[in-house]
């Protein structure tokens, strides 16, 4: 039986493929299906059972694309895809992550050149043959070399987006701890530390039957290909190529194991070298003092062993934490639980909205928040962007609604789009109007380092300006993020009292952990959001949080953990 997420990712595969097929990524056919996804994504009810005529009431699902699902419910695969992965095989796919290749160019470079991954494009450029095809020239032939090397998209070294590897890694191990005799199931690795991108997938299985894990995940419908399995570790790797590691242990050694596994390296060995100082001996079976187990079951019990404090995931990248958790001088990092509100948060006034005012409030009420700004686009930003008329309507719906919904106090706010020169919409009258601001770049990706610091720096200095959003405009392993000078920013950000946003979307994680690390020990503030269009986007808020405390982000350096009245405050002192 195909699971709504299932179906989910079976209709993007068929977007992205499609659009390969007909050179374009605004043909008809790859409308009809990414408009199918995205009112699937907002449908509330069941899939399973609907009739053809049921699935064409939902929004954006037409009489061919149920047909597909429908197919895809009853036989597990459609066979459109089928033919379209044996033309597009997963090395050439791997190609559109490339900024500045479209569907259209890549259908040129393959029938003109060969070219068919990204070694073979890696050859072309080198042999400067793509500057010769219609369409290209030099400066995109350098382009997309840049690109290749700075997203790391060659050989072995090729890592995969988180926003990837989270919900196929949550998967599995949701189903494997299904198996008879598994206590627990969990991803370890660079993903439960939350690394932007990943190597692999690592699971850790505590078990008393490592045969039937074994067997159970040689059978999973993921495993494509086998690298290796029996005995404590089953590996293989995905229809994209993703590695996937499976080790099992004995429930007593679940803590030890999620220790090693979880990694980092360097933290691995920092702590391995103070149970040395000890005369103790570290590995994933235990902590042991001649050869008699100190600690093993939880990871709680070996950090309290090394007479240090526990390290949270996002913490272990050997960076000073193993130091800080001996000293007992690990940050107060922000956690979910203490979030009070979102403030970057769109509505269907967006172009790209999805939800309505009153589902954007009561989902929020639902998370029981105190606040919520609704930072719908500028005019600006053309298509999804509202004029000042529509603007001022929209406030006065909002305010009309904060009678409705007492209970929660809604900001009428907005996204600012930041132009080429740091310009920003409206005018500076205008702009005061709003009751809370985030300033963000949507366009003009590859100016100069200079004129991007600048840029920012412009934005930074409109007193209407409470946070500048996702700094870098990055797409994790897919678009770069704009060259900037950190150090300027940061100073820019100190002196006006501006927020520095970490957004959230596992595709963007933006600011990075490493820029908001340098931002916590320069004093700047942060906002954590969710940059939700649809009610189900306020999940990210997680992400973010955890995301933060990579950067050693603390509670108090959190605007939207404040409670209302001091968020009031912070945000008044500006305006
Ligand atoms: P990745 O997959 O490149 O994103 O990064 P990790 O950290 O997930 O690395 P991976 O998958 O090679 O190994 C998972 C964890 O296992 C790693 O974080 C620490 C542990 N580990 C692996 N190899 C070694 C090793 O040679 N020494 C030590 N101390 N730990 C290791
Ligand atoms: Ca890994
Ligand atoms: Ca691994
Ligand atoms: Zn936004």
């Amino acid at each position: 039986m195909a699971t709504r997420l299932e179906v989910l990712r079976m209709l993007a595969e068929l977007a992205k493929l499609t659009a390969l097929d007909e050179g374009s990524p605004q043909a008809f056919r790859v409308r009809a299906y990414e408009n199918a996804l995205h009112g699937i994504e907002g449908y509330q009810g069941e899939l399973t059972g609907l009739s053809k005529k049921e699935l064409t009431e939902i929004k954006g699902v037409g009489g061919s694309t149920a047909d597909k699902i429908l197919e895809f419910m009853s036989t597990g695969s459609v066979a459109k895809l089928v033919a379209l992965r044996e033309k597009y095989p997963p090395a050439f796919v791997e190609l559109t992550k490339i900024p500045g290749l479209g569907p259209k160019t890549l259908k040129v470079v393959r029938a003109e050149l060969g070219v068919e991954d990204i070694e073979g494009l890696r050859t072309a450029i080198a042999a400067e043959q793509l500057r010769d095809l219609p369409g290209l020239g030099k400066t995109s032939e350098e382009k997309i070399g840049k690109a290749i090397e700075r997203l790391g998209l060659h050989g072995k070294d090729r890592r995969t987006p988180l926003v990837e590897a989270l919900p196929l890694a949550r998967s599995l191990a949701a189903r494997i701890a299904t198996v008879e005799g598994v206590d627990a199931a969990m991803p370890g690795g660079s993903i439960r530390r939350f690394s932007d991108t990943v190597g692999d997938i690592d699971i850790v299985v505590a078990t008393t039957d490592p045969t039937a894990v074994s067997e159970f995940v040689v059978g999973l419908p993921e495993a494509v290909e086998m690298i290796g399995s029996g005995g404590t570790k089953t590996s293989f790797l995905t229809r994209e190529g993703m590695q996937v590691d499976v080790r099992t242990v004995e429930p007593g050694q679940l803590g030890s194991a999620l220790l090693y596994f979880t990694g980092s390296k360097s933290h691995n060995i920092a702590l391995r070298q103070r149970a040395i100082d000890r005369g103790w001996l570290l590995s994933e079976y235990g902590l042991f003092e001649d050869g008699k187990l100190i600690a093993a079951e939880t990871e709680d019990d070996i950090y309290k062993a090394l007479e240090m404090e526990s390290v949270p995931p996002p913490l272990r990248e050997g960076t000073g934490e193993v130091e800080a958790a001996s000293a007992g001088t690990l940050p107060q990092l922000i956690e979910l639980s203490q979030i009070k509100g979102d403030l970057h948060y769109h509505s269907d006034r967006s172009g790209d909205g999805r939800s309505t005012l009153e589902e954007m409030i009561e989902a929020a009420m639902a998370r029981g928040y105190e606040y919520v700004a609704f930072t719908d686009h500028g005019e600006d930003l053309s298509i999804n962007g509202s004029s000042r008329e529509v603007m001022l309507e929209h406030r006065d719906r909002i305010r009309d609604l904060q009678k409705k919904y007492p209970d929660i106090r809604l900001f009428f706010g907005c996204e600012l789009n930041i132009g080429p020169d740091g310009d920003l919409d409206y005018d500076a009258d205008f702009r005061l109007e709003f009751d809370y601001c985030v300033a963000s770049i949507h366009s003009h990706f590859d100016l100069s380092q200079d004129r991007q610091t600048a840029r920012i720096l412009g934005a930074l200095h409109d007193p209407a300006v409470n946070a500048i959003g996702h700094l870098s405009g990055r797409y994790v392993g897919r678009r770069p993020g704009v060259e900037l000078d950190i150090d300027v920013i940061l100073e820019g950000l100190e002196v006006t009292g501006v927020a520095l946003e970490i957004n959230g979307a596992l595709d963007r994680l933006d600011a990075t952990s490493e820029v908001a690390r340098r931002a916590m020990a320069r004093g700047v503030d942060f906002v954590i959001d969710t940059d939700s269009h649809h009610t189900s986007d306020l999940i990210r808020m997680g992400y973010g949080v955890t995301y933060a405390q990579r950067g050693w982000v603390t509670t108090e350096r959190v605007v939207n953990a404040k409670p209302l009245k001091d968020f009031l405050e912070w945000v008044t002192r500006r305006r």
